[in-house]
């Protein structure tokens, strides 16, 4: 993984005439970057949530935070980059952002694991021949690397350059490849009491396992798995916790959590044919 440059953030945000946050749908508050944001308003360039995973919420829950980050200012939209969902009003609200502005670039910022790949392999594949580089300035070239997506529309890829922020555990998992987290045990059984809160389920649904004691969960996984020591068929719980940080990465552990739950806040939806509505 790089490190978080922000000189080097500052000079793409003069570049693009948009920037495309996207967040983990999942729990967008601890997978955003108010630094970023930051920057970006204070650079003139409009930035757009977007929501991604949407495909591991109910609807309402993606339209609840939605509707949130529009009542902070935000032009926001849900998509699937996986399941290759809501893209097309994503590229509409990006037009819009930028006032029909042709051709236009925009950047594509995140902190590690909330999607930037996947939209990017998305966005492309309809495109699939036509990638091609910006001409842009050569400082950020070395790492950013620039994609056509459409006519006269380009997306600026930006790997390993936005930190996680926050310091909670959604941080500190992202802070460097899962095989190389120092205390992979400390920070699954965090991450296990995370996911419970809010999905009591969780661990059933995911592995058939009943118990909601994070030792527990990790020695029960490792033992169906067969990771044990060969000496005394102990579980080897370094294993199973490296799992379970990788399939919450990939959204193999339901989970979620809504604005009232987090924030108390319960977003009015409209319903209204006349309003705006994804
Ligand atoms: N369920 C689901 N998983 C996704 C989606 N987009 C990305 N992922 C998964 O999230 C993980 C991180 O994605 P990646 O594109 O590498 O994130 P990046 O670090 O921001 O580039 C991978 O396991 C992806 O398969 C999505 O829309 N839905
Ligand atoms: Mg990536």
């Amino acid at each position: 993984m790089q490190l978080a440059n922000w000189r080097l953030i500052r000079e793409l945000l003069l570049t693009v005439d948009a920037a495309l946050e996207l967040v983990d749908i999942r729990d967008p508050i601890s997978t955003r970057s108010r630094r970023l944001e930051k920057l970006a308003e204070r650079s003139g360039v409009p930035l757009i949530i977007v929501l991604n995973k949407a495909d591991l919420v109910p609807i309402s829950v993606s339209k609840e935070w939605k509707r949130y980050f529009e009542d902070e200012g935000y032009p926001a939209v849900f998509i699937s980059a996986q399941k290759r969902m809501g893209t097309l009003v994503l590229r509409r609200v990006l037009k819009r952002v930028v006032k029909n502005k042709s051709p236009l670039t925009a950047g594509i910022f995140g902190i590690p694991k909330v999607g930037k790949s996947t939209l990017i392999n998305t966005l492309k594949g309809r495109h699939s021949a036509s990638t091609s580089p910006y001409p842009g300035s050569p400082g950020y070239t070395k790492r950013a690397q620039t994609f056509r997506i459409g006519e006269g529309v380009y997306l600026i890829d930006t790997p390993g350059l936005v930190p996680p922020e926050g310091g909670g555990i959604e941080s500190k998992i992202r802070e460097k490849p899962v095989d190389s987290l120092e205390n992979p045990v400390a920070m699954a059984v965090e991450l296990i009491r995370k996911i419970l809160k809010y999905s009591p389920n969780a661990f059933k649904e995911a592995y058939g396992i009943s118990s909601t004691n994070p030792d527990t969960i990790l020695r029960e996984l490792a033992l169906m798995r067969g990771w044990v020591y060969r000496k005394d068929k102990e579980p080897i719980i370094q294993e199973s916790a490296k799992a379970v940080i990788r399939d919450y990465l990939n959204g193999r552990i339901p989970f979620y959590v809504t604005p009232q739950q987090l924030l108390g806040y319960r977003p009015r939806l409209a319903w209204s044919p006349a309003s705006k509505s994804h």
